[in-house]
């Protein structure tokens, strides 16, 4: 079967948060694919919410047989497994063990109930766009047409914010 390269970004604010981290990466290649890269962990502040537990985000590059819903399904899978409890409550962003989101499965664009890609604001996050750069600054959003790199200097100068 053709391999696909699919970007994950991770992120955790309870607990260990390094060891959730890698426990996370261990069973995307177990479960997922082969992780050919993954970005150092950057500490972040909460975004969206606010909580006093800071944040460690990473994003790694995983080539994967199965499709992006099974991706899904399986991430999904290994936040359970994790121990965490619900998405979010009451609709509002909460305090995690673990979040495993995809940012891009090749160029598709998928807009699902379920599944939208490319993560629609992958680009207006620094904690994802730093992370996404370091190992992937070469590679374009298929729906903005710039590459991340690019992104990343244009988060960094202001323009999403
Ligand atoms: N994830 C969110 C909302 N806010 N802030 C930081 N710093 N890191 C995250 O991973 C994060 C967030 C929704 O998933
Ligand atoms: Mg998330
Ligand atoms: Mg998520």
């Amino acid at each position: 079967m053709l391999k696909h390269t699919v970007y994950i970004g991770l992120g955790s604010n309870l607990g260990d948060k390094k060891e959730n981290l890698r426990t996370a990466i261990a069973k995307i290649e177990s479960e997922i694919g082969h992780v050919v890269a993954c970005s150092s962990f950057y500490e972040t502040q909460p975004e969206g919410f606010v909580s006093d537990n800071s944040f460690l985000n990473g994003v790694c590059c995983v080539e994967t047989n199965k499709t992006p819903i099974e991706v899904l399904d399986v991430s999904q899978e290994i936040e359970k497994q994790l121990g965490r409890k619900s998405k979010s409550v009451n609709e509002q962003y909460a305090d995690r063990i673990i979040d495993i989101d995809i940012l891009l499965y090749d160029d598709l664009t998928i807009s699902d109930q379920r599944l939208m890609l490319p993560h629609p604001y992958l680009h207006q996050r620094g904690f994802v766009i730093l992370p996404f750069a370091q190992i992937a600054s070469e590679v374009v959003h298929p729906t903005l047409g710039k590459t991340i790199g690019q992104l990343r200097d244009e988060f960094l100068s202001g323009e999403y914010s």
